[in-house]
């Protein structure tokens, strides 16, 4: 469908309306006002995870600038994308809050939240408000199995990470006898019992079961308690803010055993909430997702991009941010529509969508297909690939 060049505001207005847009006008290159299409960012860019939640925040930014950049075209009207980003500070009460907010502002789509506990309560009101999601680092199971149709993910989920991780501790570490410790939150608590699962499943004896929280700062009691009963490996479920003071104060009691957790302490950060000496190959972690071969190209350079414009190491989950993000507009784009209720099913039937993160395509639960893992220690200060797994 064509305008009429009568007026620019006209035709704006017009163009709104035909894709569904919310209806602010933006100045754009200085000559044509366009019509603006928001789109949610949500993430914990307060409290002790806050580098995770920025971390998110950039991928988002990234894939949005250069979409505005190389000019996004909808129903044969340029738009200007605008993010929208909340702070839910890994809160599930603030969490349900800023949902709320972007749900009132009519946004067309939501990137997040990045924590299971945040996004789970959040993804019932993006469901009532026919808004899409795409949590690009949720993995608890739960999230795309409550039947929301408005729920995506772009990363492996907890049953992945916990299992293959359960089954590496004992088949390749020799794992006989394990501590697992978790955090109590959605995240901490599903991916510890995945891991004991596998793990006793493969032969090894779940000797102490401990519990913290993510807010933690001294685990001197759990871990001494733990020390006695001589573990080969302690898992951890939680994240990397509360994984590296546990580590450092690990070493400082001599307990010697391997350090596992799923992707939330697998972060470049780690090292530095360990103190700065995380040993050598003493720590094992998985992210839900992962390139290999050639794909690696396009990883790396994603990285030194990011770099050069945050002036920032990637931390973990910015390139699946940026994924997510692009394929939710890249379903507004086929759809024609920038409208919800158009573009949903779209997105939905997204398939072999090719991302830095590798090829994305949804399941009937929404869920990547095929997700990848990640396998990854710690070595010369540095995370080092052991093996990408499907
Ligand atoms: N997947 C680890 C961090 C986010 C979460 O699931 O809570």
């Amino acid at each position: 469908m064509q305008f009429k060049r009568v007026s620019p505001v006209l035709a704006v207005v017009a163009a709104a309306v035909l894709l569904g847009a919310c209806g602010k006008k933006e100045e754009a290159g200085g000559t044509a006002a366009l019509p603006v299409v928001k789109i949610g960012h949500v993430g914990p860019v307060s409290g002790a995870i806050a580098h995770l939640g920025k971390d998110n925040e950039y991928g988002a930014r990234m894939a949005i600038d250069e979409l505005n950049a190389a000019g996004v075209t909808i129903d044969g009207h340029k738009v200007k994308l605008e993010l929208m980003t909340e702070d839910d500070g890994a809160d599930p009460k603030q969490g349900t809050a800023v949902a709320q907010k972007l749900a009132d502002a009519k946004v067309a789509g939501v990137i997040g939240h990045l924590n299971s506990g945040t996004t789970i309560p959040a993804s019932k009101i993006y469901s009532d408000a026919g808004i899409p999601q795409i949590s690009p680092s949720a993995t608890n199971p739960k999230y795309t199995r409550q039947g929301y149709k408005t729920a995506f993910r772009v990363v492996a989920d907890d049953v992945h990470l916990g299992s293959t991780l359960g089954k590496y501790a004992v088949s390749t570490l020799k794992a006989k006898t394990i501590a697992v410790i978790d955090d109590r939150t959605a995240y901490g608590q599903g991916v510890a019992e995945e891991f004991s699962k596998a793990a006793e499943a493969a032969g090894a004896k779940i000797v102490a079961k401990e519990f913290t929280t993510d807010k933690a700062t001294d685990f001197n009691a759990i871990l001494t308690s733990i020390k006695g009963k001589k573990p080969d490996v302690v898992f951890f479920g939680g994240m990397d803010a509360v994984g590296g003071p546990m580590l450092k104060q690990m070493k400082a009691l001599g307990l010697t055993a391997k350090f596992m957790g799923g992707d939330g302490i697998c972060t470049t950060d780690l090292i530095k909430f360990a103190g700065g000496d995380i040993g050598e190959e003493q720590v094992y972690c998985a992210e839900a997702g992962g390139v290999e071969g050639e794909a690696k190209a396009g990883m790396d350079k994603f990285r030194a991009d990011f770099k050069a414009k945050f002036s920032a190491e990637v931390q973990l989950y910015a390139p699946y941010v940026y994924d997510a993000t692009k394929v939710l507009v890249n379903a507004m784009v086929k759809a024609n529509s920038s409208d919800p209720a158009k573009y949903l099913p779209v997105l939905a039937a997204t398939a072999d969508y090719q991302g830095v993160t590798g090829p994305i395509t949804f399941d009937e639960k929404g869920d990547i297909k095929n997700g990848a893992l990640t396998l990854l220690t710690y070595k010369g200060g540095q995370r080092v690939q052991l093996a990408v797994i499907r």
